[in-house]
């Protein structure tokens, strides 16, 4: 069985959805955020962060995004993602890579400042300059959903719900919601589906309607 390593209100939000939609049971271990590391976890999260997916082998990864595509890859009928092959599966790779390398780590600059500067006083200035590398980065997705509906392909992919996670975590929402019309439309679209209004409810990530 699989088994995910996570937290609510974390990364492992789009990994827990795609193994919902691929249908497959797994065991959750909920790791805390304070305290000391346990040794057994960071043998296989080194920097002691979550998601980590343990593999019905017992291999394990860390990396959201490389979860998600490898979860993609092994559950072909789930249709997590645009079919190998497609021009819909370059865009769906590019989009999980644009989301987990540039927009993600803009978050991690807001919300651990203090990891990125050696100046007490500088933290401030990472914070601002973290949300408007994350308002550079959502723009440039908005401008890609224009007149589209979802972001790889011509139906909902991780890449989507990766997506909303990351502007669930925006510091300022309501900016967001008009600053980026196509991803609120995307984001709407998502508030009201089944399995996203779940897990919501135990992540929290946005005020449930
Ligand atoms: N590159 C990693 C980032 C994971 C990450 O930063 N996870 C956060 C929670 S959303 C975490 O565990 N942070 C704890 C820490 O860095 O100490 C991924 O894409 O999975």
């Amino acid at each position: 069985m699989y088994k995910l390593y996570t937290r609510p209100g974390s990364g492992g939000f789009v990994v827990e959805a795609a193994l919902a939609m691929a249908g497959v049971p797994f065991e959750q271990i909920d790791v805390p955020k304070q305290g000391s590391p346990d040794p057994a976890f960071l043998a296989i999260s080194p920097l002691n962060q979550v998601p980590v997916l343990t593999l019905p082998d017992g291999h394990s990864l860390t990396e959201s995004a490389a979860i998600c595509i490898l979860l993609a890859e092994r559950h072909l009928e789930a249709r997590l993602a645009p079919e190998t092959g497609s021009s819909g599966r370059a865009d769906f790779l590019r989009w999980m890579a644009f989301l987990s390398s540039v927009l993600y780590p803009a978050i991690l600059r807001l919300y651990y400042a203090h990891r990125y500067t050696v100046d007490g006083e500088g933290v401030q200035a990472v914070k601002k300059a973290a949300v408007a590398e994350m308002d550079r980065g959502f723009a440039v997705v908005d401008r890609a959903l224009a007149g589209r509906d979802w972001l790889a392909g011509e139906a909902l992919s991780l890449a989507d719900i990766y997506l909303v996670m990351l502007i669930a975590w925006h510091p300022e929402v309501e900016k967001a919601r008009d600053a980026w019309p196509n991803i609120e439309r995307l984001w709407a679209r998502l508030r009201r589906h089944e399995l996203i209004r779940k897990l919501n409810a135990s992540h929290e990530m946005w005020p449930q309607a």
